[in-house]
């Protein structure tokens, strides 16, 4: 039983005043004007759009909190397994619509497999709230708009985290997140004149109903200070005292996770730093007061921002604090409740699992065993057992210069206990390492947690996290496979194979199909006879639009969505655009969207794509001025309208200089009157979440062309897909097994392969072999200023980047391929309509693989073991 602290015979009153959720239009609407009236203390006069999405998203929590209540009420009792998903960032985006279409009211969850069709439709709560805003004087499209994105994250790794803890409760798995409650989330990207600019994110601006602070619970993390190792020196293995240094408190706010078509509500645990109350007396006596409640106050600025950096790491104090403040609030909340349940610490890992989202948790390994050994007193190697079942460790990347490394001084200042621990498990596991390969001093000091070599001493991340976990994934099979033969080799030697798997990336298609694309998802439901949306549970149904491939009504369907997203993004930027088309309306038909939309990164090669544009325009103008008529042209080079999108970091100046290129071909291209709208370009400032939403259903062709072995797996190429787009990408993260699963007819592959890439960087270093014939006319009219005319040497070191530095990304060898199969995509587009279409909805009808809901039972399977706990 739960316990409780009301008394018995109180539970009458209780139950007699049970809180219930509005079920019927009537019921929220009264729950609706409640909130107006005592949350927001406005009234009838005085409800504007931005008042009406409070008190909605306040109506819709209240049903939320209940299901909330009783999910933890529920894991409380059943008591099993739990998981817990540690994530430096979660970009959740949204929450209200979302949660419309997740959410169960009692009438839905009576109404589970009745007939009765009004009822069991798969959007009963969304229509309804829908219909009861119109009477109330509101459009729900309108109200949805008020709300600001979640942006609590960089890119993928941030999104991943987000579409995880949807699957997790839909799956119904007894699984919360853990992060940071940043107060600025990533910068708002404004384009003046060419350049980004960053803007701050204050997205707390307006209180924010999604959250529950919890004020009561403050978990005090301490920094810096010493270790006392007592008078006799006692072993670092031994219990040791922490002693001194700063005080911050841990505040924990809440986010309600629902699941879809189930009851289950888990929760979101986002921390936030307050000031200790204890106050500095010693200073206050000196007379310096203000400079005791400076010093107070600074404690703040752990969860003030977000890093905005995407694979890279900065390496700055803050951001380590950061890391720790995260980490040892959240151990803390799991060892907590771990103890509530009075069972022997040697069944810790029987009852919990943690997953850590790339290294940025791998403090969390550290503390775990300070906890066990400092604070509970046990033996050393009985702790590291269970720290060590414990973890699992999700690595994300390859690149070098993502790859965490921390400075010893650093370190052993900020957190002197931690860096003797660290000593102590680099000890250890030397020690079976020599054991298991005697003699190799070479694999010692490849494998050891400190890295020697550099001038620094550092501490390596990600070989912390591999001898602290049970299990190491990659997230595509390229990538875990990569992984095991470059960064990871020596440590599949010593812990053999099996420590080292993969689990394919994945996307919820709640957001990314139902909530982003209704038609699309209405089109699929009538089809396959799925009123109730069944197949966003089980995406294996999509395979029964195979059979409509070929079918011309069915095709046309297919297409008029198309064109009804292609409009509903031709009309947002037309908004951004300051009330100017960029596509002439007619024109939208028979234009193909040709889309690149993510962070800007040299390894992603947006520069590419941007040459490419350079090149089809250079072309289209030869043809032109050699005397073709534009229908000619057309045949050849039909209509196309290449749209960018995504932030550089703000300090990565190559990226930002690709965006300025990006917007200065923009100027010349959509204002060159001989080329009319033959070509258009774009760049969509501040891309984020909401804007996804939007793009990624209006995409005929998407770009995912990362240098082959970089891009660890993407996850906006399954979106896209998901979406009926079509992809132009190399063999790299997941686009090899989306191209297994959709057929090799359905993608447009190109480029070298991840196993040539040594080589041709190595011959690019010894003998300089020129560019292709192709990109040098590019490179020769961006060095002539055709995109700077003010300043002929502005695209300098993009050109550079490739003649001279190496091209570490190998532009030039792709550049050809890559040409040529933007020919071919021209054709299958615009010489056989059917062909295309056919591809698009084949390409959808096998995507189902690439659902969290599959990848998040993989992980609750092969690395957790965890169960789900259904709802009666
Ligand atoms: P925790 O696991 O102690 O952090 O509890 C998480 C939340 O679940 C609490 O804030 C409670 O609202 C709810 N909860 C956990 N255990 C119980 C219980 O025994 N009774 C009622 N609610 C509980
Ligand atoms: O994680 C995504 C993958 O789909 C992408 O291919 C991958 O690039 C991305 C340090 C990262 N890897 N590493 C990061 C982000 C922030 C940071 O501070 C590294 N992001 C990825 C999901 O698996």
């Amino acid at each position: 039983a739960i316990e409780t602290t009301i008394p018995a015979q109180s539970r009458e009153i209780w139950n007699k005043h049970k809180v219930q959720k509005f079920n019927t239009a009537d019921e929220f609407q009264e729950r609706f004007i409640s909130h107006v009236e005592w949350t927001l203390a406005r009234s009838l006069y005085n409800c504007d759009d931005l008042a009406a999405y409070q008190a909605t998203s306040q109506s819709v929590r209240d049903n939320l909190v209940i299901d909330w209540n009783k999910t933890q009420q529920r894991q409380t009792a059943r008591d099993p397994k739990r998981v817990y998903y540690l994530s430096l960032e979660f970009l959740m985006g949204r929450a209200l619509d979302n949660a419309l279409i997740n959410m169960r009211t009692d009438t839905d969850v009576r109404d589970v497999g009745d007939t009765d069709e009004t009822l069991t439709k798969g959007n009963t709560s969304r229509e309804m709230i829908k219909n009861a805003m119109n009477e109330l004087g509101f459009k729900l499209e309108d109200i949805l708009d008020e709300e600001p994105d979640a942006a609590l994250g960089n890119g993928g790794l941030g999104r991943l985290a987000a579409c995880f803890v949807d699957s997790m409760a839909t799956g119904n798995y007894p699984a919360w997140g853990y992060g940071l409650r940043y107060q600025y989330g990533i910068f708002a990207q404004k384009i003046i004149n060419g350049y980004q600019v960053e803007t701050p994110d204050y997205w707390l601006n307006f209180t924010n109903p999604w959250e529950i602070e919890r004020a009561e619970i403050q978990v005090p993390i301490n920094f810096y200070g010493y270790v006392d190792r007592g008078q006799n020196e006692k072993s670092t293995l031994e219990p040791s005292d922490w002693i001194g240094g700063e005080r911050v408190l841990a505040v924990p706010y809440d986010m309600p996770i629902p699941g879809f078509k189930t009851s289950t509500v888990n929760n979101l645990r986002l921390w936030s730093a307050k000031p200790t109350t204890e106050f500095d007396f010693k200073k206050f006596n000196n007379g310096d007061y203000k400079n005791s409640v400076e010093e107070q106050q600074r404690a703040e600025s752990i969860t003030a921002v977000l890093y905005p950096n995407d694979n890279f790491l900065q390496g700055k104090e803050l951001r380590l604090k950061q890391q720790y403040f995260w980490c040892a609030a959240s151990l803390h909340d799991i060892v907590r409740r771990f103890k509530k349940g009075k069972r022997a610490w040697s069944e810790f890992p029987d009852a919990i699992a943690i997953q850590i989202n790339d290294t940025h948790p791998t403090l969390a390994i550290v503390e775990l065993q300070r906890i066990l050994v400092d604070l509970e007193k046990l033996d050393w190697h009985e702790a590291w057992k269970i720290v060590t079942s414990t973890f699992a460790f999700t690595n994300h990347t390859v690149m070098q210069e993502a790859l965490e490394k921390w400075p010893i001084s650093l370190l052993g200042r900020l957190l002197p206990r931690h860096l003797e621990i660290i000593y102590d498990i680099n000890w250890f596991f030397l020690q079976d390492v020599e054991k298991k390969f005697p003699h190799d001093m070479d694999l010692l000091s490849r494998v050891s947690v400190i890295e020697e070599s550099s001038q620094e001493r550092q501490v390596r991340m990600a070989y912390l996290a591999i001898i602290g976990s049970h299990k190491v994934n990659g997230v595509a099979e390229l990538h875990s496979d990569l992984i095991k033969t470059t960064i990871f080799k020596d440590f599949v030697k010593i812990y053999g194979s099996n420590k080292f798997t993969n689990v394919t990336n994945g996307i919820t298609p709640r957001r990314w199909l139902k909530q982003a694309n209704p038609k699309l998802a209405q089109l699929i439901s009538e089809t396959i006879n799925d009123p109730e949306d069944n197949y966003l549970l089980d995406m294996s149904k999509l395979t029964q639009l195979s059979k409509y491939a070929e079918d011309e009504k069915f095709q046309k369907k297919w297409n008029d969505v198309k064109q009804f997203n292609k409009q509903r993004l031709a009309d947002l930027i037309k908004k951004l655009n300051n009330g100017v088309d960029i596509i002439e309306r007619d024109h939208i038909r028979n234009t193909l969207f040709d889309i690149q939309v993510k962070r800007i990164h040299e390894y992603k090669r947006q520069q590419m794509n941007i040459f490419g544009v350079i090149h089809r325009y250079l072309t289209m103008k030869e043809l032109l001025q050699s005397g073709a008529s534009i229908e000619e042209v057309v045949k050849k080079y039909p209509r196309k309208v290449s749209i960018f999108g995504g932030k550089s970091a703000p300090g990565y100046y190559m990226a930002k200089l690709i965006i300025k290129l990006i917007n200065s071909v923009a100027d010349v291209v959509n204002n060159d009157k001989e080329i009319q709208d033959l070509l258009k370009v774009y760049f969509i400032p501040d891309y984020n979440v909401s804007k996804a939403e939007i793009i990624t259903p209006a995409s005929d062709l998407s770009e995912h062309i990362s240098t082959a072995g970089t891009e660890a797996s993407g996850t906006s190429n399954m979106k896209f897909v998901m979406n009926g787009g079509l992809i132009i990408g190399t063999v790299d993260g997941a686009n090899v097994e989306i191209t297994r699963e959709i057929g090799e007819d359905n993608i447009f592959l190109f480029g070298n392969l991840a196993e040539n890439v040594d080589e041709l960087r190595y011959k690019h270093q010894f003998h300089n072999e020129g560019v292709p014939a192709s990109l040098a006319k590019v490179l020769d009219a961006m060095q002539n200023g055709a995109f700077s005319p003010q300043n002929h040497s502005e695209f300098m070191p993009l050109i550079d980047s490739i003649k001279s530095h190496g091209d570490y990304y190998l532009v030039s060898d792709d550049f050809e391929a890559y040409i040529s199969t933007q020919e071919l995509v021209d054709q299958v587009y615009h010489k056989d309509k059917k062909e295309w279409l056919k591809k698009s909805i084949l390409s959808v009808a096998n995507i189902g693989f690439f659902s969290s809901d599959r990848c998040i039972e993989e992980y609750a399977d092969t690395i957790w073991n965890a169960e789900p706990v259904k709802p009666e």
